[in-house]
């Protein structure tokens, strides 16, 4: 817990000092955002995530009763990239990610995830099941001619084994989406939980429909913010009405505890579209819920 007003946390993610890169659990930033498709700049994710995050200093999580400031985390700054080359940061952000015995990576935009995903899957080999939440599948074999694009993380991710498709739950996806990569996400095993099933089912029956599909495997959350709908997150490149209130999102994570839990990433927070700093601050709390989780193990 910290002793300084909120508006003086230094500006690494909750005023952390730690730059100890063998830290049990390490937060970095990724700030790339060329695979977009609409809206760019989610390269300014990471330093408002953190600036956001200073609002979370202040004592232990409600549930969980986890401080995450008192865990073993560090603040390792942001990963380098290579400007306008996907592929060569994609192997960038691969080798930097290496060595983090536990990554929490702040987008960034969504195509950071895949290399991320490959990076694990060197040094577990089995590959992990995976918790999504966003508005989108993720899945498109290529996007307005871009193959490694933020619209392609999974398709790569299944089709190289880096995930277990049949322990793949999606939460909170409702955009346009041709049939055919919608019917091929199925077709790999994955589950889809539309955001109207989560609104209509409720986050408790959400929650439990997603520790079903993970089982006891060891899991990764990747966090699109866009999984939020606008008015909670409108500050992203890529909104679609009809997403998630930031409780709803809340409450379903609060019931996580106990999934074995071995990386995260949120991603897609672009300031320049925010109003009053939401959307990075939702993102910041999606980061401190998950530190509560892993927290408690
Ligand atoms: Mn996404």
């Amino acid at each position: 817990m910290s002793t300084l007003p909120a508006f003086a946390v230094p500006p690494s993610f909750m005023g952390i000092a730690a730059r100890d890169p063998h830290a049990a659990f390490c937060i970095a930033g990724i700030p790339l955002d060329i695979g977009t498709t609409n809206r760019a700049g989610a390269r300014f994710g990471p330093r408002a995530i953190r600036a956001a995050s200073a609002m979370l200093v202040d004592g232990a999580h409600p549930r969980s009763w986890v401080d995450p400031t008192t865990l073993p985390l560090s603040d390792v700054g942001d990963f380098e990239i290579f400007l306008g080359d996907i592929p060569r940061s994609l192997a960038r952000i691969e080798a930097q990610a290496a060595p983090f015995a536990h990554l929490i990576a702040l987008g960034g935009e969504h195509g950071i995830t895949l290399p991320l995903l490959r990076a694990l899957a060197k040094k577990s080999g089995t590959p992990p099941a995976l918790v999504h939440f966003d508005a989108h599948v993720d899945t498109w074999p290529d996007s307005c001619g871009q193959e490694f694009g933020h619209g392609q993380p999974f398709w790569h991710a299944i089709r190289e084994g880096l995930i277990d498709p049949a322990r793949t739950v999606q939460i909170g996806i409702r955009s346009p989406v041709t049939q055919a990569v919608w019917d091929w996400t199925l077709a790999q095993g994955v589950t889809i939980m539309t955001a109207e099933e989560v609104h209509e089912g409720g986050t408790a029956a959400t929650a439990a429909r997603i520790r079903e599909v993970v089982g006891g495997a060891p899991a990764y959350l990747t966090f699109d913010i866009d999984a939020l709908d606008p008015a909670f997150a409108p500050g992203t490149g890529t909104p679609e009405i009809g997403g998630l209130a930031s409780w709803q999102a809340q409450a379903i994570l609060r019931r996580l505890s106990g999934v074995d839990f071995v990386g995260m990433d949120v991603v897609e927070v672009a300031p320049a579209y925010d109003v009053s700093e939401i959307t990075a601050l939702a993102a910041a709390t999606i980061v401190w819920e998950y530190l509560a989780l892993i927290g408690k193990k």
